[in-house]
């Protein structure tokens, strides 16, 4: 059974990747999981200088998932080069460092510094974060910014190039578009929702920042219609993202259109859930004598259905 996956010269083990911002830098769970047997990690997102994120609190729990503003802490590009990545040397899955920042000059700088680090194999590019002012979502928002990131990064890498994308927007595949018109390799759909959360004792938000983003299995089926929306629109691979926390979900995505998944919230719960994940999935696939994931990606039988996102397509 094929579980491997390529992506610009790129071979991933398999199609099962953690999410950004679920994972660390990676090393801080290798003693818990084997991540040799993951397609790959993406990085807690990294800017150029260190930050220290937003003021607790920074994370609630919901029904069904959990809020988070942390405002995008991260120990900065050259602290990851120095400090992280020679922990990640002898792990056989990729790294795809996820890049967060408020100028276009920053994205590039940063993507400059990592792009000749041999054990970093693509990009993440998170031009979605909910919780910062400048950058984030005013970005993601805005089709002319995320063809002008895309571009001017594609300039700058031969490596996988993955734009991830807000669900915040009206039509998320118009920036999908906008990404694989400028040389984007993938996209990542999606990165969470906006959400809030009051304490009815207190009368006040849960979180610091008020509005933060949600996660968990509460957005699995807005993610999966995003997807879905997206494989309609563009040719590119997608990273399907939103409330993935068992095989049976990843199947899901994958018939709507994702090539590869990635797990998130979940790992908090189970910081083993992707590689369960992984080894459900190929089970299944050997009950269905189905010899290549690939085989899955879009196969969602939709005959005599109709779907509204296919009217405005
Ligand atoms: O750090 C965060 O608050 C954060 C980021 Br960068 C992101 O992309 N998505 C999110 O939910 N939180």
């Amino acid at each position: 059974m094929t579980e491997s996956f390529n992506l610009r010269g790129v071979r991933f083990n398999n199609r099962v990747f953690v999410a950004s911002g679920t994972f660390g830098y990676g090393n801080e769970v290798s003693e818990l999981v084997d991540l040799d047997k993951l397609g790959g990690i993406m990085t807690k997102s990294l800017s150029l200088k260190p930050r220290d994120g937003n003021p607790p609190a920074r994370v609630a729990e919901t029904s069904a998932g959990m809020l988070n503003s942390i405002g995008l802490a991260n120990i900065g590009v050259q602290k990851f080069i120095e400090e992280k990545i020679p922990t990640l040397d002898g792990v056989a899955c990729a790294v795809i460092a996820n890049i967060a920042a408020s100028s276009v000059e920053e994205y590039c700088s940063v993507l400059e510094a990592l792009d000749p680090q041999k054990r970093v194999d693509g990009f993440e590019i998170n031009v979605s974060c909910p919780n910062v002012k400048e950058g984030g979502l005013s970005f993601g928002t805005d089709l002319s910014m995320v063809s002008l990131i895309t571009k001017e990064l594609r300039k700058r890498t031969r490596k996988p190039l993955i734009m991830k994308l807000t669900p915040n927007v009206s039509h998320i595949s118009e920036f999908a578009r906008a990404a694989e018109a400028e040389g984007a390799d993938a996209v990542s759909v999606i990165n969470t929702l906006i959400g809030m959360a009051v304490n009815i004792h207190t009368r006040k938000p849960k979180l610091s920042t008020v509005t933060g983003g949600l996660s968990g299995p509460a957005i699995k089926p807005i993610a999966l219609a995003k997807v879905f929306e997206t494989y309609k629109a563009v040719k590119i691979p997608i990273f399907g993202i939103g409330g993935i926390s068992t095989w049976e979900d990843a199947i899901e995505f994958f018939l709507a259109g994702a090539s590869a998944v990635q797990v998130g919230t979940a790992n908090f719960v189970n910081p083993n859930a992707a590689v369960e994940l992984k080894e459900g999935l190929a089970r299944y696939c050997e009950t269905h004598l189905i010899n290549d994931v690939s085989q899955l990606v879009g196969a969602m039988i939709a005959d005599g259905s109709v779907s509204v996102i296919q009217s405005w397509l």
